[in-house]
């Protein structure tokens, strides 16, 4: 794996939740975009060579619905960025990791992407990601 690309945060509110990193990272939001098949909104803020994302949920029945219901607001992801997704999901199968999508799906920010499992890296969920070129 090459860089941690980004850092997910679940909030609940995101106008708050934009001008609160805006204020705190001393930057703005450089995008904002829904992904319909995930159930959430996200924004992104550039701090040098890594990324924050926040993550609010538009359906009941979203990953980051569920998560703020049990959890609360937090980070809920870290992602990895990778050269070759097929081959590192190759790699972790054959590691034993359980991968949460049996193939790569499209994601935000022109990202490829797969979620790893938290049960098999010690709570926390793991997400590998590849630019699409
Ligand atoms: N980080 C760490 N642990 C998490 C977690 C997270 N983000 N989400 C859930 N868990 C834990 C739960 O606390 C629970 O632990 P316990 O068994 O100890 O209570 C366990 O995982 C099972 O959780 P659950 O609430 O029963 O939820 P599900 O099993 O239904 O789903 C997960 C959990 C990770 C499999 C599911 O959220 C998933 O498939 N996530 C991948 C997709 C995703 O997160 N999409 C949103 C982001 C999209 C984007 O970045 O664009």
């Amino acid at each position: 794996m090459n860089k941690i690309e980004h850092i997910g945060i679940a909030i609940k509110d995101m106008q708050q939740a934009c001008r609160t990193y805006e204020k705190l990272l001393g930057t703005a939001c450089y995008k904002t975009e829904p992904v319909e098949s995930e159930g959430v909104s996200t924004a992104f803020f550039k701090v040098g060579q890594n990324k924050i994302e926040l993550l609010a949920s538009t359906r009941e029945d979203s990953a980051i619905a569920k998560f703020l219901e049990k959890k609360g607001e937090g980070i809920h992801h870290i992602a990895f960025d990778v050269e070759d997704i097929y081959a590192e999901m190759e790699r972790l199968r054959g590691e034993g990791f359980t991968l949460l999508n049996a193939e790569p799906k499209k994601g935000a920010d022109n990202k490829l992407i797969c979620f790893v499992h938290p049960k098999d890296s010690n709570g926390v969920l793991v997400e590998l990601c590849q630019e699409i070129r």
